[in-house]
């Protein structure tokens, strides 16, 4: 566990400052808000996950052990306090160094800290001097709703000795999850360096890729790529699916053979510093395209490509989602997947059954990233500089769909990209992992 942050200390502090500043904007009278850790998972018996920090946890402070706690203060001379796990000797001897109390302050830069076993003594002192909440109930660790849930009720009974309990309750999403939303520079070179290791290893599973090579064989390339140039690992599960596993959205057994004439489809991602890439590409085993797999192919990256081309401020996801729905909605019926008027299809939703998906989703320190995707008043949100987000249309055809061509079924096809929106248009982060038709064969270099 590393006992210093990924990133300088300042750029945590910067962020803080800003958190804060937007705190007394939204509470004059006096706000606190809390952020706690993710809690750790078990995997079975006495095995845990690996451990990974919450995403706002550690866009504030760049700490990542377990049982963290972060508190931002509007009032009083010390903003941040970091609860923390104390040091312990025996402890570190199995499971590795910690920050500490001391560490907290000097490394992580927190105005004071303490030992994660005085929460409930210390947070209701920090809570109570406040009149509005900033928490988000609901999040990912339901226990530490019910504690804090129980601090708030005692700090309530203490009223008529003058103890005050906040009175407004506020989602930090609020604030935190917007300035998420926009990437500062260093989180886009990060998510380059991101992209970077997720190139290798679409690459390399594509050079390794044929018939008679097997799943999990192109997860195992992967992962040693997405791990072997520093990265953290896989920022999400990889999706390794060969023939008609590519038409089950979310395929992860990754085990099947991969057999002659099929397509293998990749949805993989790795993770530098906590940041994502998201990018899937589908290519066939033997290196070529059979010409009904070049079709479907070329629709799809058809409906990318004029995504990624309408791209840039103003635009919105949602206007984006309804070009790629137009564009595939018109190749189906060309295909003889569906008969009848575009408009009317596209009404009805006969689309679905082929395109079953949203074709974005912001992207950052986690795959799904946050951020809104309406405006306070319910209209799709214009893009603005420095947001990505991915475009990643698809066409999935279920091998026993009997209204389709019997050369069409069983094709499933999605081709992601990661998109970062520029004051003059777009930047395609993944462009340099192959997609077009010329370029997945060459890459793909067995050649029967
Ligand atoms: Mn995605």
């Amino acid at each position: 566990m590393p006992v210093t942050p990924a990133f300088d200390a300042k750029v945590h502090k910067a962020r803080r400052d800003e958190v804060l500043r937007r705190m007394r904007e939204m509470a004059p009278t006096g706000a606190v808000a809390v952020f706690p850790g993710m809690p750790v998972a078990t995997r079975n018996s006495d095995v845990e996950h690996p451990y990974r920090a919450d995403s706002d946890l550690f866009f504030l402070t760049g700490f990542e052990e377990p049982e963290a706690v972060a508190v931002l203060s509007t009032q009083g001379e010390k903003p941040f306090t970091l609860f923390v796990r104390p040091r312990d000797k025996e402890r570190e001897i199995w499971n590795g160094r910690r920050a500490g109390v001391e560490g907290a302050v000097k490394s992580f830069g927190a105005d004071q800290a303490f030992e994660v076993g005085k929460l409930d003594e210390e947070l209701p002192k920090l809570i109570g001097a406040a009149r509005t909440l900033f928490y988000r109930f609901g999040g990912d660790d339901p226990d530490f709703d019910s504690r804090l849930g129980r601090m708030l009720r005692s700090l309530r009974m203490r009223a008529r000795a003058g103890i005050d309990a906040p009175t407004r309750i506020e989602d930090p999403g609020q604030i935190v999850h917007e300035l998420r939303l926009r990437k500062e520079p260093l989180e886009i070179d990060t998510l380059r360096k991101a992209v970077e290791l997720t190139r290798r290893g679409h690459v390399a599973a594509m050079k390794t890729g044929r018939p008679g090579t097997n799943e999990y064989e192109l997860h195992a390339v992967l992962e040693r790529e997405f791990r072997h140039g520093g990265g953290r690992g896989w920022g999400y599960y990889p999706i390794v699916a060969a023939g008609e596993n590519a038409t089950v959205l979310h395929y992860n057994d990754n085990r099947a053979p991969v057999r002659e004439g099929e397509l293998v489809l990749i949805d993989a991602g790795a993770e530098a510093d906590l940041y994502t890439a998201d990018v899937t590409r589908t290519w066939p085993a033997s290196g070529k395209f059979s010409p009904s797999q070049r079709a479907c192919y070329q629709l799809v990256l058809d409906a990318a490509d004029a995504c990624i081309a309408a791209t840039r401020p103003g635009e919105t996801i949602e206007g984006l989602h309804d070009k790629a729905v137009r564009i595939l909605t018109e190749g189906m019926v060309k295909l003889g997947l569906l008969r009848g008027d575009v408009d009317a299809l596209i009404k009805d939703n006969a689309f679905r059954r082929y395109y079953m998906h949203r074709t974005s989703h912001w992207l950052g320190l986690d795959v799904h990233d946050v951020g809104n995707y309406r405006t306070p008043d319910g209209q799709p949100r214009p893009l603005e500089p420095g947001m990505v987000f991915t475009i990643e249309p698809g066409l999935y055809i279920a091998s026993d769909d009997d209204q389709a061509p019997p050369e069409l079924r069983g094709i499933g096809i999605r081709i992601e990209d990661d998109i970062l929106v520029t004051a003059q248009g777009h930047d395609n982060l993944t462009r340099d992992i192959p997609r077009t038709v010329a370029d997945v064969e060459a890459a793909t270099s067995y050649r029967p």
